[in-house]
This record gives structure tokens, C-alpha cells and sequence, in this order.
């Protein structure tokens, strides 16, 4: 599948900011790579909405999915998750990250049927699993740490296996 990581732009969509190495979303990012997914990244601190559009419209991820270590963020993650179902309502939205795990319920809430999921906890372990699922047309609500619009697993978010 294609996968496309967006971290977000500057804090509360300000022009006063740190640029910082979205690392989490690297380290999912190769984790998804070494599942044998297609991965591209984009980070919204040093490029536009429009680079991240033509991103979207030229490449057409299957799954899109936003860091939310930040809740100034959020705002963000749920324009651009809505933006994204009213070009391409096939493409899985999803969001993890510190932040969006412990609003994860609340987000789904505000996405308004714009985000599948909100993928809780260290994203290296789960997020294959869910592209899987994804892939293969599964219940989403059975990977470990995943909350969607239908409810919340109750079973824990997975840590970091000791092979990655
Ligand atoms: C290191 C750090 C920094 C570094 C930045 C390093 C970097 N390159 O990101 C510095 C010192 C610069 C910094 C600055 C700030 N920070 Co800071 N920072 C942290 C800290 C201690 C660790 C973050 C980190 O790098 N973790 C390691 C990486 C590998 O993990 P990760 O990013 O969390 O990613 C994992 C998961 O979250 C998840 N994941 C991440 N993205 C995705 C995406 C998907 C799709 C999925 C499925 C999973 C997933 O999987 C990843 C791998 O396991 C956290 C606290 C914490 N323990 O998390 C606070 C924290 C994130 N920072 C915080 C704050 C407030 C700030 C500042 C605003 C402080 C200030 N007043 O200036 C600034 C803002 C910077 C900005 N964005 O402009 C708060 C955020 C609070 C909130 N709820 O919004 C936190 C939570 C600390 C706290 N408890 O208050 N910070």
C-alpha cells in the first residue's frame, strides 16, 4: 500500500516556531517501509497545504497518516483530514502521536467521519498491523491501540518490538 506521513505545520498555524525532525514519524515511517509498504513523508513546518495537496492528488496514498505529538496541532490535522475525504473519501485517514492518544475519542469526534482511526501509543509495532487490516478489509477496531468512529479496542496499545 502507499502511506504517506504528514507531520504538521508550525504550532497553532503560527509564523513563530521551532522546526523540529519529526522523529517519531520517521521511525513509523520505516517500520511501514520494512512491512514492504510504498512511504513517502511530508512535513508541513517547511512545506505548504498546496505542496501537500499536489502530494495527495499526484500520488494517491491509500492510507494518510497525521503526528499528532502536539495539541496545538490538532485544529490542523482535522482541517486537512477533512479536506482530504472531500477529495478522495476512499483514502484512510488516520493520527497518532502523544497527543492524538489521549484525545483519541475527541478527535474522531471533531474528524466527523473524516478520520478512521486515531492509532494510540508507539506507532512502529501498530501501524503495519494496520495497514494489513486496511489492505485486507479487516474490523480496524482489532488492531491493538485503535480507536475509530465504531469504539475503542480494549486491548493495549502494543511497545516497540526489540527487532526494530
Ligand atoms: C524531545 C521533546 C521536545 C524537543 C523536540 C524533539 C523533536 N525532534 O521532536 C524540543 C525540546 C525541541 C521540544 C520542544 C517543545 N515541546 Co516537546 N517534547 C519532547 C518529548 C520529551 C519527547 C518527544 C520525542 O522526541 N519522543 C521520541 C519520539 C521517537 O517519539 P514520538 O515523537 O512521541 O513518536 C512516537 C509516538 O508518539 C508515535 N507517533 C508519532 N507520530 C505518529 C504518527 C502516526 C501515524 C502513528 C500511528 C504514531 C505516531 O509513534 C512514535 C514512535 O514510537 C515530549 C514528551 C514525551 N515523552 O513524548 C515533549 C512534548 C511533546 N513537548 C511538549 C511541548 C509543550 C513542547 C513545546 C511547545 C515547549 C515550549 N513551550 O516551547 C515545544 C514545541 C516545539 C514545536 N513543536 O514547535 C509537550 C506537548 C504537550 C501537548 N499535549 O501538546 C510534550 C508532550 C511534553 C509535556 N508532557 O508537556 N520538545
Amino acid at each position: 500500500m502507499r502511506f504517506l506521513g504528514v507531520h504538521p505545520g508550525p504550532l497553532l498555524y503560527s509564523k513563530i516556531f521551532l522546526r523540529l525532525e519529526p522523529l517519531g514519524l520517521e521511525l513509523v515511517a520505516q517500520a511501514v517501509r520494512r512491512a514492504g509498504h510504498e512511504v513517502r513523508l511530508i512535513d508541513l513546518q517547511v512545506e505548504d497545504h498546496a505542496a501537500f495537496f499536489r502530494l495527495v492528488d499526484d500520488w494517491r496514498p491509500d492510507v494518510v497518516g497525521f503526528s499528532g505529538n502536539y495539541l496545538a496541532n490538532i485544529p490542523e490535522i482535522v482541517d486537512l483530514a477533512k479536506a482530504i475525504k472531500a477529495r478522495s473519501p476512499e483514502t484512510f485517514v488516520c493520527v497518532g502521536g502523544h497527543s492524538a492518544s489521549f484525545t483519541a475519542a475527541t478527535l474522531i469526534e471533531h474528524g466527523a467521519g473524516a478520520i478512521d482511526c486515531v492509532l494510540k501509543g508507539e506507532g512502529e509495532a501498530a501501524m503495519p498491523l494496520l495497514l494489513d487490516a486496511v489492505e485486507g478489509g479487516r474490523n480496524i477496531a482489532l488492531v491493538p491501540g485503535a480507536v475509530t468512529p465504531a469504539g475503542k479496542d480494549r486491548r493495549r496499545s502494543l511497545s516497540i518490538p526489540s527487532t526494530i
